[in-house]
């Protein structure tokens, strides 16, 4: 399917499009794909006006599939909106829609001027800009909770450094790679005096290492100090750019950040040990929290259950 096709566009932009969202897009002509595009940096163009410019006279009368709707507004660019019109495209199928109160509406203007357009919501095309969506509609960064657990749900097992395996951490430390900010809170600083860097995976730029909590921070520990309330701290580091945060415990931050709403998936690595003491996990609420599209996965030994509070 031709949006198969832009989503997997869009992924050869990962990495390079900060500020920007990934976005793909393809042109189909008679079930044929004669255009491709994707949004490499911000300041070139966008991925429509690739895949536009690629099919060229062929775009006349043809589908353009897009994993984002094309935007109605002069950012860095021109509107994609205009140069989709100008190639004379019949139809337009978006993954999703731009939730950048800037540049969304773009399917609404299309339509307005004659188009075709549809809307087919893809949870993968939301899904691939999770943190860059919520970053630029709710101005705080996408917040992932990951927790180890055992199987009776203890964070950790007395006497014992590891609850999880070699290849979790060795996830987790790949997550670090792929965030823009990490914390804990202060009992996880004082009983481990955590580093919280990517280390042993290839990370192009290490995680921000935040520590949320009334200070001081023990001797040595090099991490941040984020003291205010959470969501003042979470619109200030958005402010900074910071479109993601991995908290990596412990259960008191995890139980702040959940009553007050601010936790968007959850990720715990649960290990086949029943440790039958240690501390549990068992945040006190204002109301249970309900997971949607949660899903496992074999890590090693462990196995990586997966959700969203809230979905991109
Ligand atoms: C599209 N196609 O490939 C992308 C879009 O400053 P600019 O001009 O780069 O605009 C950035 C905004 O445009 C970005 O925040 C998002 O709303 C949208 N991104 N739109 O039609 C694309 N990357
Ligand atoms: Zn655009």
């Amino acid at each position: 399917m031709s949006l198969e096709r832009a989503l997997e566009l869009a992924e050869r932009g990962r990495g390079t499009t900060r500020p920007n969202p990934v976005v793909g897009a393809a042109v189909v002509r008679n079930g044929e794909i004669v255009g491709e595009g994707w949004h490499e940096r911000k300041g070139e163009p966008h991925a429509e006006v690739i895949a536009l410019g690629a099919a060229g006279e062929r775009a006349r009368g043809a589908t353009l599939f897009v994993t984002m709707e094309p935007c109605a507004h002069h950012g860095t660019t021109p509107p994609c909106t205009e140069a989709v019109l100008a190639a004379g495209v019949a139809k337009v199928v978006a993954g999703s829609l731009d939730p950048n109160p800037e540049a969304g509406g773009g399917l609404e203007v299309l339509c307005r001027a004659g188009v075709e357009v549809e809307h087919a919501d893809s949870f993968a095309a939301r899904a691939q800009n999770e943190a860059w969506r919520t970053w630029v509609a709710a101005k705080r960064p996408f917040v992932v909770l990951k927790l180890g657990l055992t199987l009776d749900g203890r964070v950790a097992i007395p006497g014992s450094r590891w609850i999880t395996g070699e290849q979790s951490r060795r996830r987790v430390h790949e997550l670090r790679a792929h965030t823009d900010a990490v914390a804990v809170g202060m009992g996880t600083v004082r009983a481990d005096h955590p580093q919280l860097t990517a280390r042993g995976v290839d990370a192009v730029k290490q995680p921000r290492r935040l520590a949320f909590g009334r200070g001081p921070l023990p001797l040595g520990v090099r991490l941040e100090l984020r003291s205010g309330a959470l969501a003042d701290e979470l619109a200030a580091l958005a402010e900074e750019g910071v479109q993601s945060l991995l908290l990596e415990g412990g259960p008191t931050l995890a139980e702040s950040f959940l009553r007050e709403d601010l936790v968007d998936k959850v990720l715990l690595f649960v290990a086949p040990t029943i440790a039958s003491s240690g501390p549990p996990f068992a945040p006190e609420l204002v109301a249970p929290v309900q997971l949607r599209r949660f899903t496992s996965e074999q890590v090693g030994d462990d196995l990586l259950l997966s959700g969203y509070v809230h979905e991109p």
